[in-house]
C-alpha cells in the first residue's frame, strides 16, 4: 500500500501540487458547509450502479440504432429482419433507460456535489486530471440526456445535427465513465456491499429515488409498451392517436406531398424497368403483414399493412437478389426523402410497398399512395410517398 494514496491513486506517477492559500477558502469552500449525512460514498455507489446500468443500456441500444440507420459496410452483412419487433424493443429500452437516467443523474449529482467545493481543489496532477474527467462526464451526460429528452419531444432548438452529436457524446460519456470507475475503483469496492450499520435516512432517500424512477418510467413507457398504455400520461406521443390510429411524425403538409400528381406512378429500376400506376399496383397480388412503426423517438405502434410485396416487384424488374436499393420519395427535401435498403429487408416476405393500413387506403399523412414498411427497422427508414425504387448494385 505504500505507493497508494488514500483515494487509491498511485504516487509513483503523480506530481503533488502546492496547497492554495487558506485565504481563498471562502463561501462553500469552507469546512462544514454541507451538512447532510447523505453526501457519502455508499449512497453515491448505489446510485452510481443504477445510473451506470442505465447508461450502458442506452449506449448499447444507441450504437445499434445508429448502426441500423446508416449501416457501415461491415455491418450490412450482419443485419437481420427478425425479430419483427426487434428495433421496437431495443429503441423502446433506449428511451426508457434514458428517461429513467434523468432522476438518477439528479440524485447522484446531489449526493456528490459537495465534492465540487473540496479543499484543496487539486492535490496533485493526477487528482486534477481525475477531476477534469469527471467534469467532462457530468457535462456530456447532462447534454446527452437533455438533447435526448428534447428529441423525444421532436424539438431541436440547436444548430448542430442531433444524431451525430448524440452519438459522439455517447462515446465521450463511455470513455469518461471508464476513467471515472477506474479512478474510483477503491471507493467502489469498499462500498459495494451493504454496510453493517445502516445510515439513518439513506434507505428513505434511495427509496424516494427508486419511486421517482418508477413513476417516470410508468408514465412514459406506454408510448411503446402496449400494456402500460393506460398510464401513459407524460409521454409526448399516444401511439394510438392520429389518422388511422397511428401517430404521424412528418405530415404530408410538412413534406409538401398533400397533392399527389394525377399521373403518379411507381418506377422500379432494373434490367426490366417497371412503371406502374396505382391501379397496376392494386392489380398485383396483395399481401398483408402486421408490423410496427418504431420511431427513434421512442414511440411505436403496430398496424396491419396491405400492399405489394417488395420482393415481387423486384422479381418483376429482374433486380438481382443481392442488390441494395435506394427508395426515393415524392418529398423533395427532408432527411428521410431518400433512404437506402439492404437486401435482407428488401427480400423479406413481410416487406411491403403498402397501399393500405388497418383496412383503409393510406392516409396522406401515412404516405399515400405508397410507402415502405419492413420488419425490424427504424421508423425513419419506413419511407412514405414512394415514387421510385433505384438499384444501387
Ligand atoms: N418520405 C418520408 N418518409 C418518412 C418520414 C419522412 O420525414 N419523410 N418520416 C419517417 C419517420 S421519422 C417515421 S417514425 C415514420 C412515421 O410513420 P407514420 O407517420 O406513418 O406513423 O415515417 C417515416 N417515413
Ligand atoms: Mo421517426
Amino acid at each position: 500500500m505504500k505507493d497508494t494514496t488514500t483515494d487509491g491513486s498511485s504516487r509513483r506517477f503523480d506530481l503533488p501540487l502546492p496547497p492554495p492559500p487558506d485565504a481563498l477558502r471562502i463561501g462553500p469552500l469552507r469546512e462544514g458547509t454541507f451538512r447532510s449525512r447523505l453526501h457519502e460514498p455508499r449512497t453515491a455507489v448505489v446510485l452510481g450502479r443504477w445510473l451506470g446500468a442505465a447508461i450502458v443500456l442506452c449506449f448499447l441500444t444507441g450504437l445499434l440504432s445508429h448502426g441500423l440507420q446508416e449501416p457501415p459496410g461491415w455491418l450490412r452483412a450482419l443485419l437481420t429482419s427478425r425479430p419483427v419487433d426487434g428495433y421496437r424493443v431495443t429503441q423502446g429500452l433506449h428511451v426508457i433507460a434514458g428517461t429513467a437516467a434523468i432522476p438518477l443523474l439528479g440524485a447522484k449529482l446531489w449526493t456528490v456535489y459537495p465534492r465540487l467545493f473540496e479543499w484543496p481543489p487539486a492535490r496533485s496532477v493526477l487528482h486534477l486530471l481525475e477531476r477534469a474527467a469527471i467534469a467532462v462526464l457530468v457535462a456530456a451526460t447532462l447534454l446527452e440526456l437533455f438533447t435526448g429528452l428534447l428529441n423525444t419531444l421532436q424539438w431541436y432548438p440547436w444548430p448542430f445535427p442531433f444524431r451525430q452529436t448524440h452519438f459522439w457524446l455517447g462515446w465521450t460519456i463511455t470513455g469518461a465513465l471508464l476513467l471515472h470507475v477506474a479512478a474510483k475503483a477503491a471507493t467502489i469496492t469498499e462500498h459495494w456491499w451493504r454496510p453493517r450499520l445502516p445510515l439513518p435516512g439513506r434507505r428513505a432517500f434511495l427509496g424516494t429515488v427508486a419511486a421517482s424512477v418508477t413513476a417516470v418510467t410508468l408514465t412514459t413507457a406506454g408510448q411503446t409498451v402496449p400494456w402500460l398504455r393506460g398510464l401513459d400520461l407524460l409521454a409526448p406521443r399516444r401511439p394510438d392517436l392520429g389518422p388511422q390510429g397511428l401517430p404521424v411524425n412528418r405530415t404530408a403538409a410538412q413534406a409538401g406531398t398533400t397533392t399527389v400528381p394525377a399521373d403518379w406512378h411507381l418506377t422500379v429500376d432494373g434490367p426490366t424497368p417497371l412503371r406502374l400506376s396505382l391501379s397496376d399496383l392494386r392489380a398485383l397480388p396483395q399481401h398483408s403483414a402486421r408490423l410496427p412503426i418504431s420511431c427513434v423517438e421512442g414511440w411505436s405502434a403496430s398496424a396491419d399493412w396491405t400492399g405489394v410485396r417488395l420482393r415481387d416487384l423486384l422479381d418483376l424488374a429482374r433486380v438481382p437478389a443481392d442488390a441494395r436499393l435506394r427508395i426515393v420519395s415524392l418529398e423533395t427535401s427532408g432527411p428521410y426523402a431518400v433512404t437506402t435498403m439492404e437486401p435482407v429487408y428488401a427480400r423479406d416476405p413481410l416487406t411491403l410497398l403498402a397501399l393500405a393500413v388497418n383496412g383503409q387506403v393510406l392516409d396522406a399523412d401515412h404516405g399515400h399512395p405508397a410507402r415502405v414498411i419492413a420488419p425490424n427497422r427504424p421508423g425513419v427508414l419506413q419511407t412514405k410517398w414512394v415514387s421510385r425504387i433505384e438499384v444501387l448494385g
